[in-house]
């Protein structure tokens, strides 16, 4: 290689891959900001979270009720980070003159039934339990108001060991549910 092209060749590798390095870095740095912000923001709209104990109760939810329902569910991830099992005994809602902790299931005729969980719903040591459409639930039943689009309304989580845990149910869009079933958080 003559000594011109060798110093032509330094010479571009000098110049061109290291600024070439460094926007990359930048946009690389600009993406994961953006990744962290939108993480954060996620986080704080959606996945809000309730602990007492070894008990985590990860994003209460609800569905906006149509005019005049009597009746609405709630749905949340129960995490047990505890050596030994919990059970959810009691919940309560504001907007709600009586909540039971459902169980949903298709009987031999293919009929959807849904009835109470007796004696409580386990939460498995080191597991958790989900309360999800078309599974177990918390019914809200005697509603006193509706549950609005945007809002939270209270309520309370009571379990065997852990104790009660107050929590926020965040009213999601009428019907509309996803978004917040693959969340996982
Ligand atoms: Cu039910």
């Amino acid at each position: 290689m003559s000594n011109s092209i060798r110093a032509t060749v330094r010479a571009a590798f000098n110049a061109y891959p290291l600024s070439c390095f460094r926007s990359f870095e930048e946009r690389l740095g600009i993406v994961a900001f953006s990744f962290a912000l939108l993480f954060a923001l996620c986080q704080s709209v959606l996945a809000h979270e309730f602990k007492a104990g070894d008990i985590e109760v990860v994003h209460p939810w609800s569905r906006a009720t149509p005019e005049g329902a009597k009746v609405a569910a709630g749905y949340a991830v129960i995490k047990n980070n505890g050596a030994s099992p919990d059970r959810l005994i009691a919940v309560t809602g504001e907007i709600a003159g009586k909540t039971e902790v459902h169980e949903m299931s298709v009987d031999s005729a293919g009929v959807m039934t849904m009835r109470p969980v007796l004696g409580g719903l386990e939460i498995p040591a080191g597991g958790e339990a989900e309360l999800k459409p078309g599974s177990f639930h918390i019914m809200f039943m005697d509603l006193k108001q509706g549950a609005k689009e945007g809002e939270e309304f209270k309520g309370t989580l009571t379990f065997e060991k852990a104790g009660t845990v107050e929590v926020e149910f965040a009213v999601d869009a009428m019907g509309g549910s996803t978004g917040h079933d693959d969340h996982g958080g």
